[in-house]
């Protein structure tokens, strides 16, 4: 089937005889097993209509959906295929792995070799636990805070997320801010109190949180690049200022690397920005595109995780061979080939100067933000520095023009709140296609509106 095809009978479609496309019809079965049809809410295409759609495969940057259509990726399963799906080393590793048992509970080599790549990748994290999702990571960090200071609240950055445990469900970005529904029902009262909110890249906002609650903040937790409310930097002097000011206040600097982690540079944001968190948290590429997160930092502060410490921690599935192979595979391949962060960085940037000649062709108000290989396009004249600016961008632009791309065969991430995340498989053919899209598809929207 044609992509013409797909979009015509989705627009047109209006009887429930009409043959569906097979993303149509899966998406109307799953509904009726799993809440909304998705096992998470970013992938329901809620902010820009629509159907998802569903894959069956991908290799490298290329991602095939039920009916056979091909997609560019730009969304890489939301940052872990950093050297594009189904890269051999990882596909091989789990190969091998599963035949030995995909679990023991008991521990494994492998756990001691990721913890050793960890550590020489990201040399400030001197003990390190693996969990299984960034979402685990990120909560337990923030135990591990709590625990070490005996302070009970947190300082956490309106828009940014730090996956879905309870304290970070306030003013969240990624699908609860896709969703509208930045604070999360079922969050008691309690747990809200204990989390204040500041303004990303607005260090007085967080220095008055720290006066009126002086000597009670355990953490501050960030996204050292925000990537879940679209990509937006740290301004200069904001990281260095947080890092002074957990110091001066003896409260532990969080770091969630989850999507900067490995992909910003081998050591991730840290090392780019060259500030150095107390604690930092990984999921996505450490995993090799299995369900992996982590947490690690220093030695006196993760000494208080059980069983070393009191702090309580654990998980059947943590540190499982097969996920271990798949995110050694990966982590090798990036420790050993540095220049794919050169290579990630110059396409990236190709992409952006093209983009933006397009953008400046068609006279458009638009503003695009990329660190290393994230990358996000926000359809507003203002500079996006925060929450309330990637909030003021034109939502109604982006959606159309997603669903025009993705006619081109360009998939995005189905959400203005979502960094794009490159690949090194992507081609400057893939590229050059990307922008030609690009230029079809605003020029449509553009007549359009
Ligand atoms: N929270 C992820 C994006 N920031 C989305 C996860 C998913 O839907 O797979």
């Amino acid at each position: 089937m044609s992509l013409e095809n797909r979009y015509s009978r989705l627009t047109t479609h209006d009887s429930q005889t009409m043959l569906l496309n097979k993303s149509e019809y899966l998406f109307n079965k799953a509904q009726k097993f799993i809440p909304g049809g998705v096992n998470s809410p970013a992938r329901a295409f809620k902010s820009v209509g629509g159907v998802p759609v569903f894959f069956k495969k991908a290799k490298g940057s290329v991602i095939t959906d039920e009916d056979g259509n091909e997609f560019i990726d730009y969304v890489g399963s939301w940052g872990p295929m950093i050297l594009g799906h189904a890269f051999p080393p990882v596909v091989k590793a789990v190969q091998d792995a599963s035949f030995n048992s995909t679990s023991f509970g008991a521990p494994t080599e492998l756990e001691i070799e990721m913890a050793e790549l960890v550590q020489q990748m990201v040399p400030n994290v001197e003990r390190v636990r693996m969990v299984n999702s960034g979402t685990e990571a990120c909560m337990s960090a923030v135990r591990v805070a709590r625990g070490y200071t005996g302070k009970e609240k947190i300082i956490k950055f309106e828009g940014n997320y730090h996956g879905h445990g309870d304290a970070f469900l306030i003013k969240a970005g990624s699908g609860a801010l896709t969703l509208g529904k930045p604070s999360s029902p079922g969050v008691t009262k309690g747990t809200a109190k204990d989390t204040l909110n500041a303004d990303y890249n607005d260090l007085p906002s967080v220095e008055k949180l720290l006066k009126k609650n002086k000597g009670n903040v355990a953490a501050i937790i960030l996204e050292p690049v925000a990537g879940n409310m679209g990509c937006i930097p740290p301004e200069p002097g904001f990281l260095e200022g947080l890092r002074k000011l957990c110091d001066e206040h003896e409260t532990v600097l969080i770091f969630d690397e989850v999507m900067t982690g490995f992909r910003l540079a081998r050591g991730g944001a840290q090392e780019r920005f060259n500030i150095w968190a107390d604690l930092v948290t990984f999921g996505k590429i450490i995993g090799g595109g299995l369900p992996v997160g982590a947490f690690g930092g220093k030695k006196e502060i993760m000494d208080v995780v059980a069983p070393v410490g009191p702090v309580y921690q654990a998980g059947t599935l943590s540190g499982n061979p097969l996920a271990m192979s798949a995110g050694l595979a990966q982590l090798g391949a990036l420790e050993k080939y540095p220049e794919i962060y050169v290579d990630l960085e110059e396409k990236t940037e190709y992409l952006k100067k093209n983009l933006t000649n397009v953008l400046n062709k068609h006279e458009l108000d638009y503003h695009m933000n990329q660190v290393g290989s994230m990358i996000s396009l926000f359809f507003t004249k203002e500079k996006v520095r925060d929450f309330k600016g990637a909030n003021s961008t034109d939502q109604q632009f982006f959606k159309q023009f997603f669903h025009e791309m993705l006619k081109r065969g360009i998939y995005l991430p189905p959400s203005p709140f979502e960094s794009w995340f490159l690949a090194n498989t992507l081609t400057y053919e893939m590229l050059d296609k990307t922008i030609a899209a690009a230029d079809e598809s605003i020029g449509v929207v553009k007549s359009a509106s």
